[in-house]
């Protein structure tokens, strides 16, 4: 199975240097840039990589999006997605994808470690992260414990049936990715995978967290609303 490496950035030059000798041969790679100012896109080129700059605005989403677009363009029979900060190992995805042939998944999630996400992220992010993980993991009815986590992957299948529904533009993006796939009777998997310290600067800013939690309770409120019928909510 042919598969395409998804590295959404914005300015992570450093990051990408690191990554780059990590990266197993046998992975296509697409960078999606958010009009990064630093040197983003001359790693990218210097590597061979496939450099696109983001269409529909800015935010993650848009990337996500443009990426998707990208993908169905090429031969390629899976879609990778990891973080380019560096958390993500891309080698984890070679499991991933051993995940998805032997389970017959459309859909599969790299859970990250809780231990290393309270190292590495800290105790707010992971009490969120468990908080919305669990709720989703109970309404959706899958084995779930991170639902914000930077890495998935996706046959082409799923790619074309999700991509027609996605809305979001930013960070919310992960949660409109899994209630589509789950609304659209999708086969959804997790694997756990380990996560590492970020090279550079996060960019979920202060705001970006206000505005992640109107996400998801919007998130919420679809949900439920395709749980219960329109009346009801
Ligand atoms: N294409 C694109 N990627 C973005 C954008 N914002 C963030 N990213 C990337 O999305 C990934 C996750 O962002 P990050 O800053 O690490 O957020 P955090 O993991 O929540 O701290 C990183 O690879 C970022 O470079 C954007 O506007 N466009
Ligand atoms: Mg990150």
């Amino acid at each position: 199975m042919k598969l395409l490496l998804l590295l959404p950035t914005l300015n992570e030059e450093g990051a990408l240097k690191a990554l780059a000798n990590e990266i197993p041969d046998e992975f296509e790679v697409l960078v999606v840039d958010g009009h990064s100012t630093d040197g983003t896109k001359d790693v990218a080129l210097e590597h061979s990589w496939r450099f696109v700059t983001q269409r529909y605005g800015r935010g993650k989403g848009c990337g996500i999006k443009t990426a998707m677009e990208e993908f169905l363009k090429t031969d390629c029979d899976c879609l990778g997605i990891i973080d380019a900060d560096y958390t993500c190992d891309p080698k984890e995805m070679t499991r991933m994808l051993q995940a998805l042939k032997d389970e017959n998944f459309d859909v599969v999630l790299g859970g990250r470690d809780r231990v290393m996400q309270l190292h590495y992220l800290g105790e707010f992010s992971l009490f969120i992260n468990c908080l919305t993980s669990g709720i989703v993991a109970y309404l959706y009815k899958q084995k779930l414990s991170d639902i914000q986590t930077g890495y998935w992957l996706f046959t082409r299948e799923a790619v074309e049936k999700i991509l027609p529904h996605l809305a979001a533009s930013g960070f919310d993006i992960e949660y409109d990715m899994l209630y589509n796939a789950w609304r659209l009777g999708l086969k959804i998997g997790e694997i756990p995978v380990s996560i590492r310290k970020r090279t550079g600067k996060s960019k979920f800013s202060v705001c970006n967290r206000f505005k992640q939690i109107g996400s998801g309770l919007k998130y919420l409120g679809l949900s439920l609303r395709h749980l219960y019928g329109r009346r009801r909510f």
